[in-house]
C-alpha cells in the first residue's frame, strides 16, 4: 500500500509544477489539470472502477459492490495560482489508495464506494469556488455557471459541454473528503489526523475603485483622484478590522488600469476574501470594510462599487457522523476541529448529504503556497484513517 501511494504521488509531482517557485498551476481545463483528470480516469480503469463523468468535468470512479446508498470519497485536482501539491490531490490519491487498502484487507463493503474529482474547487479560473460540486448538487444553475468568465474573457460555457443537470451524486448516501490541514491545529495537538466539525462562513467581494488617470509628474498631489490610494487605505482598514475581531480579510488579487508607472491609475479592481465564525459577523465585517472604503473614496474624489460575487454560509458537519468517524481508534479518538477553508465537502453537506472530513497534519500549516506540505508517514496514516472510515461506513 505505501508503494501505491508513493507511486501515485510521484506520477502527479511534475504536473503543472513551476520550475522557478516549485508551486503548482493547475487551473481547470488548462493542460496540467486536464492531464491530471486523464490520469485519474486511467487509475480508476486500472482498478476496474466504473468511470462516470458529468457534463461539467466532474468525475467519479465507482466500485460497484454491495447495494444501497453509496459512500463517496474524493476531493479536487485543481490548484490556486502557484499553489501547493497537497490541497486537493491528497484527497484524491488517498481515496484511491484507501480503496486499494480495503481490497488488500479483503474487505467486502456492503455499499458501493466511489472516488470523486470535483472540478474548479478553488475558483482560480472562473471565480466561483467549488463550481463543480455546486453544479453537481444544483446549488448553482447551469445558466449562472455558463456565464462565469476567466481573466481572458473565456466563458465556462465555452470549455465544458454543460447543459443538463448532473446525476453524478444521485446514489450518494455519505461523502467523506480527506484534505491536508491548512492550519496548525493538529500540530499543536500532536495528532496526525483530525475530523472537521464546521466550516466558517466566507465570501468573495469585488471592489471597483474609479478615479481619474493623470500625469504622475505634473499633477499636484492635491489635484488627484487616485483609486490606488482608496484601495490601499481599504486594504489596511480591512486588515485592521479583521485582526481586531479575530476574523479574516484578505485582498489577494488586484488589477490596475492602465497599470503604468508614470500615470495616476484610472481604475483599481480588488477582490476581498472575508471569513468569520458566524454569518452575522461576516455581514458586519464586510459592511464595516465597505463603509470605511466609501468614506475614504469621498475624501479621495474616487468612486466605489462593491459587488458580492459569492457567499458560502456556515457549514456544520453532521455531528453524529463526525463522532462516529473520530471515535475508538488505536491511540484514542481523533480530534474534531473547525476550519476556515472552504471545501466541496461543505457544498455536499449543505445539499443534505451527510458528510465528514478528515484532515492530515501539515507541519507548517502553510497552504495555498508552494510551501504547503505533509510528511509521508502522516499521509499514510491519513490513507489508513480513510480506509477505516470507509470500512465503518460501508459495513
Ligand atoms: O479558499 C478556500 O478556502 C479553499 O481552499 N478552497
Ligand atoms: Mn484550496
Ligand atoms: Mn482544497
Amino acid at each position: 500500500m505505501p508503494d501505491d501511494f508513493e507511486r501515485m504521488w510521484a506520477d502527479l509531482a511534475p504536473v503543472g509544477r513551476s520550475a522557478t517557485s516549485g508551486g503548482y498551476n493547475r487551473s481547470p481545463f488548462t493542460a496540467p489539470e486536464t492531464e491530471l483528470r486523464a490520469w485519474f480516469v486511467e487509475q480508476c480503469r486500472a482498478r476496474g472502477l466504473r468511470v462516470e463523468g458529468d457534463s461539467y468535468g466532474n468525475v467519479v470512479g465507482w466500485w460497484d459492490v454491495g447495494a444501497g446508498p453509496a459512500v463517496l470519497t474524493g476531493s479536487h485536482l485543481d490548484s490556486v495560482l502557484d499553489g501547493g501539491a497537497y490541497d486537493g490531490p491528497l484527497g484524491v490519491v488517498s481515496g484511491l489508495a484507501a480503496l486499494d487498502l480495503l481490497r488488500s484487507r479483503g474487505v467486502a463493503p456492503a455499499r458501493p464506494i466511489g472516488v470523486s474529482v470535483f472540478v474548479e474547487e478553488e475558483g482560480s479560473r472562473f471565480g466561483l469556488a467549488c463550481l463543480g460540486s455546486r453544479l453537481a448538487t444544483g446549488a448553482v444553475s447551469w445558466d449562472q455557471a455558463r456565464e462565469l468568465r476567466d481573466r481572458d474573457g473565456v466563458a465556462f460555457g465555452d470549455v465544458v459541454a454543460g447543459g443538463a443537470s448532473s446525476s453524478l451524486l444521485s446514489s450518494v448516501g455519505t461523502f467523506v473528503e480527506l484534505h491536508v490541514e491548512q492550519g496548525r491545529d493538529l500540530v499543536d495537538r500532536g495528532a496526525a489526523v483530525g475530523v472537521a466539525s464546521e466550516i466558517w462562513p466566507h465570501g468573495r467581494y469585488r471592489f471597483d475603485f474609479a478615479g481619474s488617470a493623470n500625469h504622475a509628474g505634473t499633477t499636484r498631489m492635491e489635484d488627484r483622484a487616485d483609486p490606488m490610494l482608496t484601495y490601499a487605505f481599504t486594504a489596511l482598514g480591512a486588515n485592521k478590522q479583521a485582526r481586531l475581531a479575530g476574523e479574516r480579510a484578505t485582498f489577494g488579487r488586484v488589477s490596475v488600469e492602465p497599470n503604468g508607472t508614470n500615470a495616476v491609475p484610472s481604475h483599481v479592481t480588488a477582490w476581498l476574501d472575508a471569513r468569520c465564525a458566524t454569518e452575522e459577523s461576516l455581514a458586519a465585517l464586510v459592511e464595516g470594510i465597505t463603509t470605511q472604503a466609501t468614506d475614504r473614496a469621498g475624501r479621495d474624489g474616487t468612486a466605489l462599487v462593491v459587488t458580492v460575487e459569492s457567499v458560502s454560509p456556515a457549514v456544520a458537519f453532521d455531528a453524529a457522523l463526525a463522532a462516529r468517524v473520530a471515535a475508538d481508534h488505536e491511540g484514542g479518538d481523533w480530534p474534531v476541529i473547525p476550519t476556515q477553508a472552504g471545501h466541496d465537502a461543505g457544498i455536499l453537506s449543505a445539499a443534505g448529504i451527510p458528510t465528514a472530513m478528515l484532515f492530515v497534519r501539515n507541519p507548517t500549516g502553510v497552504s495555498h503556497s508552494p510551501a504547503e506540505h505533509a510528511e509521508l508517514p502522516d499521509c499514510l496514516v491519513g490513507v489508513s484513517a480513510l480506509a477505516d472510515t470507509l470500512e465503518r461506513l460501508t459495513r
